[in-house]
């Protein structure tokens, strides 16, 4: 398993969890410093980042791009996979679908959090998952043909209620047929919603496709009280090899909270 960690760059998301705020280039050579293998970045939009300056920050500093989220898609631009409105979930869709366009060069999947919406007075949950179908079927569509993969991430209650459960996600995602899905497991959300996290990780097995690592109070791994070694040792059985990235808040700073999550990855991975 590899480490990386999260850089925001969307003004809009102040006060979620991301360890790096505004400034890529400062945030690559902390990432670097720090000893992270890669980054995750949250851009704005996605043609904000030039991606040849991207490739030049990453080679410098010898990281990888371990994933791109979509999220300002709804912080910032209220474009949502089940909204009501069709016109929205179309540009949804296209804002997505050219977050991908920006990621794969990198062989960086795209990540489907907070982008997924909810059911609510305008959509039932019925509605909203036949959207959420739909549009993640059009979204597979696009990582099949640009040779990409999509991140399908279930949140908790409180962000939404369309899926909350690896195991929801898995059925979910097998009824669709989709080729090029995985899920996204963060330990944050499922701290909230699995019985078991081991389980839950052995049970979704090759669907697990990348993990956000935080602990139980969305702080850096070891600043919580989740018991990550059984964790760990479920991602092994199942053979996963991706990355633990950081998506936690920068509490009590930026800087702490990135060596504090270097310092478990270290000891719990090796
Ligand atoms: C939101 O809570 C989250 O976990 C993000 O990764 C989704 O965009
Ligand atoms: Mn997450």
């Amino acid at each position: 398993m590899k480490s990386a960690v999260t850089i925001c760059l969307v003004p809009e998301a102040r006060g979620g969890p991301f360890v790096y705020w505004d400034d890529l280039a400062a945030a690559c050579q902390q990432a670097a410093a720090r000893g992270f293998d890669a980054v995750e970045i949250f851009p704005p939009d996605p043609e904000a980042i030039n991606p040849q300056e991207l490739r030049t920050l990453l080679d410098d500093h010898g990281l990888s791009l371990a994933a791109v989220g979509s999220g300002a898609g709804w912080v910032k631009h209220h474009l949502a996979l089940t909204s009501s409105d069709e016109t929205i979930r179309a540009k949804a869709v296209a804002f997505v679908q050219r977050m991908m366009d920006f990621a794969a060069p990198f062989d960086a999947p795209v990540i489907v959090g907070s982008m997924q919406g909810k059911a609510d007075a305008h959509v039932a949950q019925p509605v909203a998952l036949r959207y959420l179908g739909n549009a993640l079927f059009k979204l597979d569509e696009h990582a099949h043909n640009i040779g990409t993969t999509l991140l399908y991430e279930p949140l908790n209650r409180y962000e939404t209620n369309l899926i909350n459960t690896l195991a929801d996600a898995v059925q979910f995602l097998n009824a669709l047929q989709t080729q090029q899905v995985k899920i996204l497991a963060d330990l944050f959300h499922m701290n909230l919603e699995e019985a078991n996290l081991p389980d839950a990780i052995r049970n979704a097995g090759a669907w697990i496709g990348h993990v956000h690592f935080a602990d139980s109070n969305r702080r850096a791994a070891g600043f919580g009280h989740t018991d990550f070694l059984p964790i760990i040792a479920a991602l092994v059985e199942v053979g996963y090899d991706g990355y633990l990235s950081a998506e936690v808040l920068p509490l009590p700073d930026s800087d702490t909270a990135a060596r504090q999550t270097i310092a478990t990855f270290r000891q719990i991975v090796g």
